[in-house]
């Protein structure tokens, strides 16, 4: 199958001309009520409100046929289903299916595809068991004590969605549970981690699903030596999720060990095992299924076809509305929830490490934007900090407000008859309208020219079960966007470069080091470095 080129879209030739004339938030009345009644839509348990974009009817309008044309919920539906889509039409790549759906799909009587979920089923209900002997101390430490703590080592999609989840849901932790991470081959990282916890009750949980990523194994040697060093057997600390047959799948070194599939893409498996055991250990193997129920429902929900009722895909396509059409190049993800600090920092690897592309999967360079820059910060802090350039800076930057109405502790204080959650919220709404409408004013300094997009995406409160969908909800968004850009969204060749780079200065320096050679050492050592190991002309090697 050749994949279809954006440009070669009818309805993106019909969004050009509208966006020649983009709808005035600024206008008197821009923004009534009905607007804001009408501009909203609901999918697992969020409303998206976007009545603060830039678009109208006819935009909408001509955003479905965009969606239509592409076969964006077909492509969805055969990404479920097991089809290839992580490839590259005549070029050597991943080449595989794309099932991250399916550890989430356990709760369908038929699911997309059968095969994955099993297996997701399966390394679930090893976990129970793991967990259950855990909690019935069938599982202790050499002197019988239970287990406190977990510390998952592991970085890029084996770190950032499941710590992102964690600190989210840290109001749910089990009693004397919780877990750390360790991702940066910075030592300190470790050092500091490991300076803070009692190793002797600590289980070590090291994800890669390669089994070959140096910096995770780099700290699994660090853990090991410091386990030792205390005089611990690492055997009966160390726990393993990686993918079959990779150089970690010993299970004999390990206390228990996980399986990870290769149609699950890193920055894709919060939900698989490389987020399940630690969540699981430090939350409840119960609220791990709640993440993965709430995920699934907005994986159900993706499926709708009208965009005015499916958010992932018009979150999706309001993001390419500002990205191609308006020439947005940014996208702050601002949440206004401090336990979703780290939820951009997630988002940031799944988007831009998913749509930072610019070959088609027809395998020829595009001529249209593709993912944006995505950064952000929790508010209100963000407010006493950037978001001046967001309100009054030369570049305009589309923001996605995420916000709850109920605090997740349900401890608030009530000030001046309002409560700090009503005054989070209201701070959050303030803001899009603010960024939306603007203000005139005769001081030039004091004047905010507004038409600036947002939206806001609100639940009810941050559980485990809103988490799970708002993972999906991006995740989907994501996903939706890589195939309208007609760009393979699965694979992260860009990152492979620098990687190689690194492991040439690191040879120069061990064969040095073993050459008993001073001449690396000193003021000029990085210099040195990158002469020897030819880095400085990398195409010639
Ligand atoms: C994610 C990327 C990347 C990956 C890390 C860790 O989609 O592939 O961030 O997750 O490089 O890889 P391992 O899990 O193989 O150690």
């Amino acid at each position: 199958m050749l994949f279809r080129e954006f440009n070669d879209l009818s309805s993106v030739r019909r969004l050009r001309q509208l966006a020649e004339t983009p709808y005035d938030l600024t206008r008197p009345g821009a923004l009534d009520g009905e607007r804001l009644q009408n501009y909203r839509a609901a999918t697992g348990g969020f409303d998206y409100l976007y009545a603060t974009q830039r678009l109208d009817e006819q935009t909408l309008d001509s955003l479905q046929d965009l969606a239509d044309e592409a076969g964006l919920v077909e492509q969805f539906i055969a990404m479920k289903s097991g089809e290839v889509m992580n490839r590259i039409e005549g070029f050597d790549s991943e080449n595989r299916p794309v099932l991250h759906t399916a550890c989430r799909d356990i709760f369908s009587d038929a699911p997309r595809h059968p095969g994955a979920t099993e297996q997701a089923r399966e390394q679930l209900a090893r976990l129970r068991r793991f967990l259950d002997d855990l909690d019935r101390g069938r599982i202790v430490n050499h002197r019988g004590e239970t287990f406190t703590t977990m510390v998952q080592v592991g970085i890029g999609g084996s770190d950032l969605g499941p710590r992102a989840l964690y600190i989210a849901l840290e109001r749910y932790r089990l009693p004397g549970r919780s877990a750390r991470f360790i991702a940066n081959v910075d030592p300190d990282d470790a050092a500091a981690v490991l300076s803070s916890i009692d190793l002797s009750r600590t289980l070590f949980n090291v994800v890669s699903k390669s089994g070959s990523t140096l910096e995770t194994l780099t700290n699994e040697r660090l853990v090991k030596a410091a386990l030792r060093d205390a005089g611990l057997d690492p055997a009966r600390h160390l726990l393993a999720v990686t993918g079959v047959g990779s150089p970690m799948d010993n299970p004999r070194d390990y206390l228990a060990s996980f399986h990870m599939y290769d149609y699950i893409g890193g920055r894709y498996s919060a939900t698989s095992m490389v987020g399940g055991v630690t969540l699981g250990f430090a939350l409840g193997h119960d609220v791990f299924v709640e993440i993965l129920k709430g995920a699934h429902a907005v994986d159900v929900a993706a499926e709708e076809r009208s965009i005015r009722a499916n958010v992932p895909l018009l979150m999706a396509l309001t993001g390419i509305w500002n990205r191609c059409f308006l020439g947005h190049q940014t996208l702050a993800v601002l949440p206004y929830s401090q336990a979703l600090l780290r939820f951009p920092a997630h988002l940031q690897q799944c988007d831009m490490e998913s749509n930072g592309k610019s070959i088609s999967r027809n395998g020829i360079p595009v001529s249209w934007p593709t993912g944006p820059i995505v950064w952000g910060e929790p508010g209100t802090n963000g407010q006493h900090a950037f978001y001046q350039l967001l309100h009054q800076g030369t570049t305009t930057v589309p923001a996605e407000f995420i916000g709850f109405r109920r605090s997740q502790y349900g401890r608030d204080i009530t000030v001046d008859n309002t409560s700090s959650q009503e005054k989070l919220v209201a701070n959050m709404l303030a803001q899009s309208m603010a960024l939306a409408t603007g203000r005139e004013h005769a001081n030039p300094n004091k004047r905010f020219a507004g038409n600036r997009p947002s939206s806001v995406l609100i639940g009810d409160r941050l559980t485990p079960a809103s988490m799970g969908a708002l993972l999906a909800l991006y995740e989907s968004k994501i996903v939706f966007q890589g195939f309208c850009w007609n760009i393979n969204s699965f694979d992260q060749e860009g990152v492979q470069l620098g990687k190689v780079l690194a492991g040439r200065l690191l040879d120069v320096l061990a064969a040095a080091r073993e050459n008993g050679s001073k001449n690396l050492d000193g003021k000029s050592l990085e210099y040195a470095l990158l002469t020897a190991s030819g880095c400085l002309n990398p195409t010639r090697k």
